[in-house]
């Protein structure tokens, strides 16, 4: 199948996993909000490091160590360019976009935060994105305020100025959220909260993956997201953070490879990114998301945002034809490639797990985003999320397994 110009039939055969069966069905994935499937180029890459290649980073004079760290070190490279950071050494490899978060929070928000101080978020954000400053307002007695979602799934911007009563030193959004779908107006943020003197935090850990992001345009100060929703090994994500700030911070965790000289006493540290770096990382593992960003880059991110949106677009129109359903978020031209929902008479789990028998995976509950569901007065939703890797036919097969369900369960 080819939609604009993306040829997915040629890209699945990347996929092995794709051609599993599932209960004797085809396995039609829609969780790559979770995680995403891993092309072969990726997999091949950890098992070619650890047969070939295998030897620890920044330490060895010797020659396969040598290869280790350039190949390393260029990863980060490509992660710079994929975002366009302007200075590799704003790339800092961490485990996940939830502990990106963490280091920002422990790193620079416990210097730079204090009593009275405000954190202003959202309602729609990740768990992630929530619980870090909920442990550091109060550790520091500062206060969170929270930038309210309006009927359609968007922020309610107009209200923000009255939210700034005490002294704003951060306001952390995401990007696109994993509930709504919504995709923020993140540059108007940051620029609200730099005229008002405090730093901007962007939660991409469901853009990057998905769309062109570029940090230099949207001027945030931090920017975190996580390889494994973007075709790369578990273990893998990303703190971006500009240069000046980044210099300034104190370190995360200490041991190996983050110090330039140890005394008994006391320590120095060594240059960005390594200083945030302790310890042994997920070597293959970060050398394979540099795979997997050269994987997207060749088909193209402009064109993977256009063929998710005309998913996105389908799969709303087929679904609003099934009664008793409703979708929540803004339409189709506002949001990223997922949609939450639930239908009316059925607990989200008993719909999930039905159409685990037909091969079809979907999330239920409440995707780590509880207040929101909260807000929306449900306590948890179904969502399916796409990949460049789905398709219409995945679509129409979802749309008849749901029908199929909801008659089947009628008087
Ligand atoms: N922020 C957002 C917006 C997310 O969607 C997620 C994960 C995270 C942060 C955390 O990423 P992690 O890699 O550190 O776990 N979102 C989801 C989800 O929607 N379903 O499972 C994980």
């Amino acid at each position: 199948m080819v939609v604009n110009d993306l040829n997915v039939g040629l890209l699945r055969e990347d996929f092995p996993i794709l051609k599993r069966k599932v209960h004797g069905k085809d396995f039609i994935y829609f969780d790559s909000a979770a995680t995403s499937q891993k092309p072969s180029r990726v997999i091949s890459t950890v098992e070619d490091f650890y047969r070939n290649q295998n030897a620890n980073v920044h330490r060895g004079v010797y020659q396969m160590s040598e290869i280790a760290t350039e190949k390393y070190e260029n990863a980060h490279r490509k992660v710079a360019r994929f975002i366009n950071a302007s200075d590799d050494r704003e790339i800092v490899f961490v485990k996940s976009a939830t502990e990106a978060i963490n280091l920002v929070a422990y790193s620079w928000g416990r210097e730079n935060i204090g009593p009275g101080d405000v954190i202003l978020l959202t309602e729609m954000e990740h768990h992630s994105n929530l619980v870090p400053w909920q442990i550091l307002a109060k550790e520091v007695g500062a206060r969170l305020e929270f930038i309210t979602v309006d009927d359609d799934g968007e922020l309610n911007l107009a209200a923000i100025k009255k939210l700034i009563k005490g002294n704003l030193k951060l306001v952390a959004v995401t990007h696109l959220s994993n509930m709504l779908g919504t995709i923020n107006p993140v540059k108007t943020i940051a620029d609200f909260a730099h005229e008002n003197g405090a730093r901007m935090l962007v939660d991409a850990a469901q853009s990057v993956p998905h769309l062109p992001v570029d940090v230099q345009e949207l001027n945030c100060d931090f920017l975190v997201f996580s390889g494994h929703k973007m075709l790369a090994p578990n273990g893998t994500g990303v703190l971006y953070a500009k240069e000046s700030i980044l210099g300034n911070m104190r370190p995360f965790l200490g041991g190996g490879n983050m110090i330039r000289e140890v005394k008994l006493r006391d320590s120095t540290w060594n240059d960005i990114p390594w200083k945030f770096e302790a310890g042994t990382q997920a070597i293959a593992e970060g050398i394979a998301l540099g795979v997997a960003i050269d994987y997207l880059e060749e088909i193209g991110m402009e064109k993977i945002k256009l063929y998710e949106g005309h998913l996105v677009e389908l799969a709303m129109e087929r679904l609003s034809g099934i009664d008793g359903l409703v979708m929540y978020g803004p339409p189709p031209l506002k949001r990223g490639g997922l949609i939450s929902f639930t239908i009316r008479g059925f607990h989200p789990h008993e719909i999930a797990a039905a159409l685990d028998y037909q091969g079809i995976a979907i999330r239920a509950g409440y995707h780590c985003a509880q207040p929101i569901h909260e807000k929306l007065g449900i306590s948890a939703s179904l969502r399916i999320s796409f990949y460049f890797y789905n398709t219409e036919d995945e679509i129409g097969t979802l749309i008849e397994g749901l029908s199929s369900l909801i008659k089947g369960s009628s008087p």
